[in-house]
């Protein structure tokens, strides 16, 4: 592609039309370009690397877990594709635990307090006036319009849930790496071409506070420098040295910490369909899906021999029993072996409401679950390997946020039409 004109700047970035991709933008970050001699420059690239890769990293994990961005693609070291967009011009900041300027809007309140459910803040940016706080009020009152969408209460209330599930998407990749992210502070953008509201703008040093084993003395973050008594070299390396620590242990936020697998047996072929109805959601969470052919009731032994199989070696299994009629399979795997079972029996119109007791009323001791729908069979396996595997938890966590987003906008879209 070829760079176009350039469309804006800022005191780090600069945004560049694409020629002939319209909808795309070039973000380039301006530490190359304003770097004079060439020992300032090399340590501006040395932050300018460290900076690309906590952006690209985080933006993969969000995007990958599902949550709309406006991040395409990794150009080069100091440049990435976004979609483009008209920002909003508001700072949304979430708070796990009360640290900062908190602390001075609210005294009384102890560094370190918790907050459950998160708290959330929204701040004007405004150079001028030192970006004030806003209330929602405040928002709906300014009816900005950007790419041609009103922000009303309907786009406030999307971009406060977004904010709350990007933030627990983080906190949880974070966790893997025993950190505590304790505040984070994020800007939305309306994409022009789909008048979608997406995380845009970029995520890296300056964007949050994080504290490895919840240890305020060990913070990894901009905070560091901002602490400085004294700004001299060893403390500008340290600061330095902490801020690779970040871009390290960013790129293991992308690694599985576990990864587990879901086995379907059926009873038979004629249940293929609905079993790769399984095995097509299961790969939608990044769960390796391995389908079986195996009767309980016709033969138990091989049943019990392919149990064997996937319990002997250590890899976290879920069972799916898929077994029309009568469901012998599911309540013998389940007596049989300590990994969860889920039946997920393909009922028939006819003898349905009949052939689901054998899945429901079990003999003491069993502790399968019954699950009707597929899909639904692979995202209750998804949730039971999202309690160890973050890269599942964040997928899971993103789809509850975009099935809310939707209902708000269908909700909208009728309104609409109605009036
Ligand atoms: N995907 C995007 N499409 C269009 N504009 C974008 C995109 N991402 C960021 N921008 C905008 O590019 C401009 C330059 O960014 P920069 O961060 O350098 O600005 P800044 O000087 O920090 O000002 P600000 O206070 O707005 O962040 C900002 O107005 C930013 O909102
Ligand atoms: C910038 O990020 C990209 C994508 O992650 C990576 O390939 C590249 O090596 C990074 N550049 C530097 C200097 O780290
Ligand atoms: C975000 O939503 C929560 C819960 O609905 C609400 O209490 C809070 O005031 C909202 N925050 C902002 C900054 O709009
Ligand atoms: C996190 O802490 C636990 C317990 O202290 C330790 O076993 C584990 O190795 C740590 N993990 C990382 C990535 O540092
Ligand atoms: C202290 C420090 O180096 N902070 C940097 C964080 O990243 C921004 C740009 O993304 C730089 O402008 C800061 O200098
Ligand atoms: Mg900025």
């Amino acid at each position: 592609f070829c760079i176009g004109q350039k469309l804006n700047e800022g005191k780090t970035k600069q945004i560049f039309e694409l020629v002939d991709q319209p909808g795309l933008v070039l973000v380039q970050s301006k530490d190359q370009i304003t770097a004079g001699n060439a020992v300032r420059k090399d340590q501006m690239e040395g932050k300018a690397a460290i900076a690309n890769k906590t952006t690209s990293c985080v933006f993969k994990l969000l995007q990958e877990s599902g949550i709309k961005t406006a991040f395409v693609k990794q150009h080069s070291d100091t440049a990435f594709i976004a979609t483009h967009c008209e920002m909003i011009p508001i700072e949304w900041v979430c708070r796990r635990v009360a640290t900062g300027s908190f602390l001075k809007r609210n005294p009384g309140v102890k560094e370190g307090y918790r907050f459950t459910p998160l708290k959330m803040e929204m701040f004007f940016k405004d150079d001028a006036n030192n970006d004030p706080q806003w209330s929602e009020e405040q928002l709906l009152e300014s009816k900005f319009c950007l790419a041609g969408l009103t922000i009303s209460q309907c786009e406030v209330d999307i971009m406060n849930r977004s904010t709350v599930a990007i933030f627990e998407i983080l906190e949880k990749a974070w966790a893997t790496q025993n950190c505590t992210l304790v505040d984070m502070k994020i800007e939305f953008g309306v994409n022009v071409k789909t008048q979608e509201i997406v995380l845009a703008d970029v995520i890296d040093n300056d964007s949050w506070r994080l504290w490895p084993a919840g240890d305020r003395s060990q913070q990894k973050d901009k905070q560091v420098y901002r602490d400085l008594k004294e700004v001299t070299p060893e403390a500008m390396q340290m600061v330095k040295r902490n801020f690779e620590w970040v871009s390290e242990r960013v790129k293991l936020l992308l690694e599985p910490q576990a990864s587990g697998r879901v086995v379907v047996l059926m009873g038979s072929t004629s249940d293929m369909a609905h079993c790769e109805k399984i095995r097509k959601a299961c790969t939608s969470y990044g769960i390796m899906c391995i389908l079986r052919v195996t009767s309980a009731h016709k033969g138990p032994d091989e049943t019990l021999r392919i149990k064997a199989e996937y319990e002997g070696d250590g890899v976290p299994t879920v069972f799916v029993a898929v077994a029309g009629r009568s469901n012998g399979l599911g309540p013998v795997m389940s007596g049989n072996t300590a990994y969860p079972v889920i039946n997920c029996p393909p009922l028939t119109p006819d003898w349905g409401a009949q052939d689901v007791w054998s899945s429901l009323r079990m003999p003491s001791g069993l502790g399968c679950s019954t699950v009707l729908s597929p899909d639904a069979a692979a995202q209750f396996a998804a949730q039971i390997f999202g309690l160890t595997d973050h890269l599942v938890w964040c997928k899971l966590r993103a789809s509850m946020l975009n099935t809310w987003v939707s209902l708000k906008l269908a909700d909208k879209k009728l309104q609409a039409c109605s009036l």
